[in-house]
């Protein structure tokens, strides 16, 4: 039996993503990018509308829903097999995201940023990503520095899927994710991909994203983003072998493609 993996495919719906910033910034052809991820094999089409790259500021909730509002409206009249995840670390934008049609909610904060955020999950049953992030995206790249990074991660995230279980979220419905490039040098990602495993260990599905990241740039000759396709094969692959459940990637085809065949291979 191939080992069961899902997807998530990337929805920026930004000016100013580290590797798609706008172009998908117009409503119709993001929902038609959506569409096409989900024909291509993303279970899970994550929506985001404020970018997390190092050094960003990062925008207000008016704007951000201005951005996601339509998109999500748009692929829910769609109706693709692929279930909705608002890419949010505010409550505001995710219950109208919910409301909307999501059914789960992307926090690069892991409930720290918006108090109320932790509530609104549970009250509405929706699924949730806790992620690591060392500060904030606008210091995060500056001078990282952890114990040993696995452990520092993985006791982070044991002690914020903690706090969400005591909001009311239901352990089903929460994933876990070391944030891959979130304060962190490309000595520590690579940890914590070759340890993956005691992150899996937690008990939690794991969610990563690799996907087009900078330290793929610096391991294969200063690739630029749309050159890190198979840095970002390579890193789901080890991934998935360690016992990842989610892939968030830009680029579902092949990489879907790839999983299939990694997934196989494990069993
Ligand atoms: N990475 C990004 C954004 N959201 N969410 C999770 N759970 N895990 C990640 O690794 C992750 C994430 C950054 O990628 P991208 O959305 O392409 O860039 P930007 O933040 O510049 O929009």
């Amino acid at each position: 039996m191939p080992r069961p993996f899902q997807i998530m495919g990337v929805v920026n719906v930004t000016p100013d993503s580290f590797s798609d910033g706008g172009d998908f910034l117009d409503a119709p052809r993001a929902v038609a990018h959506a569409l096409r991820l989900a024909e291509e094999g993303a279970g899970l089409l994550d929506v985001g509308g404020e970018s997390t790259r190092p050094g960003s500021a990062g925008v207000g909730a008016e704007e951000e829903l201005a951005r996601v509002l339509p998109v999500i409206e748009g692929i829910v009249a769609a109706a693709p097999p692929a279930g909705i995840s608002v890419d949010t670390s505010k409550a505001a934008v995710a219950a109208r995201a919910l409301d909307a049609g999501a059914s789960y909610v992307n926090d690069v904060t892991a409930l720290r940023g918006d108090p109320d955020l932790a509530g609104l999950v549970a009250e509405r049953g929706a699924g949730c990503c806790l992620m690591h992030m060392l500060g904030t995206p606008r210091t995060m790249q500056d001078d990282p520095r952890y114990g040993d990074v696995v452990d520092d991660v993985r006791a982070f995230l044991s002690e914020r899927a903690e706090a969400a279980l005591a909001a009311g979220i239901a352990g089903e419905r929460i994933h876990v994710d070391p944030g891959i490039g979130f304060g962190k040098t490309v000595a520590h990602n690579l940890e914590l991909l070759r340890r993956l495993d005691e992150i899996v260990a937690l008990g939690f599905p794991v969610v990563v994203g690799t996907s087009r990241k900078s330290f793929l740039g610096t391991l294969a000759g200063g690739a630029g983003p749309g050159d890190r396709l198979p840095g970002t094969i390579a890193t789901n692959v080890i991934a998935l072998e360690r016992g990842a459940a989610i892939f968030r990637v830009h680029d579902v085809a092949p990489v879907a493609a790839a999983l299939a065949v990694a997934a196989a291979t494990v069993g």
